[in-house]
């Protein structure tokens, strides 16, 4: 997959995109990025990228003309979708992190101050994206949680074949507990059956501290979820329990 990202601070992404997993999901081939300095697309002599809004009210957009020229310059005659990060975007979910990690292609712009102009939107967006429901002074820390949870999910990039299938929310579950050495820690041990050397039953142990971990504290992901009748029977017998 090739990422572009359109930004006004560059070096932001520096940090960030040479980490153990950006770098491995770089150096394997799986990811290639480029980040451009939209200030270069400003082509007056302030080199001014954002302006007043009209109606007053104080804040900046982002100029039209300027994001314009940087998006088309970037793009080329290549199709990609166009997502801008900001708080009033679909939500980035699990499932839409994997949905984006199937394109070739992806072209993120970062917005500023209030926003960018209607007109741009319209024109040159084709999707905009928020990483969760508040404020920050920029896209790009979005770009980068975005960038992250898509890399992680391409052919190659984890270790383990498939690692990503454990994962929280891969499939519409939280995870349960782990534990690793030393087997008693400040007074607790570990739970017997982690050691028990019976893997069918570690299964169905992480199984369904899985289910009541997500019962606990997302129930609303329980509608979603893939669950059989074992998994429906022992959420029952937890709600039964519940309110006795
Ligand atoms: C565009 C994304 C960008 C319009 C960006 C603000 C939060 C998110 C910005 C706008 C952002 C998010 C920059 N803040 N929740 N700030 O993904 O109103």
């Amino acid at each position: 997959m090739r990422i572009d990202v359109l930004t006004l601070f560059p070096s932001m992404f520096d940090t960030v995109m040479s980490t153990s997993m950006m770098w491995k999901a770089r150096e394997r081939g799986a990811l290639d990025f480029h980040r451009h300095d939209i200030r270069e697309y400003a082509i007056d002599k302030h080199r001014q990228v954002d302006d007043s809004p009209y109606g007053g009210g104080g804040g900046m957009i982002l100029k039209p003309d300027v994001l314009a020229r940087a998006i088309e310059a970037v793009k080329g005659k290549a199709a990609m979708p166009v997502i801008l990060l900001s708080p009033q975007g679909r939500r980035l979910t699990q499932s839409a992190a994997f949905e984006l990690s199937r394109e070739a292609r992806l072209l993120l712009v970062c917005g500023h101050y209030e926003g960018v102009d209607e007109r741009l939107r319209q024109l040159l967006i084709s999707d905009e994206i928020s990483i969760g429901d508040y404020v920050l002074t920029n896209g790009e820390l979005a770009a980068m949680v975005l960038i992250d949870a898509v890399a992680r999910l391409l052919p190659g990039v984890l270790g383990a074949e498939g690692a990503f299938l454990r994962d929280s929310h891969a499939d519409g579950l939280l995870e349960g507990p782990h534990y690793t050495r030393p087997p008693l820690f400040r007074g607790r041990g570990v739970p017997a059956v982690l050691t028990s050397g019976h893997h069918a039953e570690v299964a169905r142990w992480r199984r369904r501290q899985s289910l009541k971990r997500t019962l606990e504290r997302r129930p609303d992901m329980l509608e979603n979820a893939a669950l059989n009748e074992e998994d429906r029977a022992f959420l029952a017998e937890l709600s039964a329990e519940r309110k006795p």
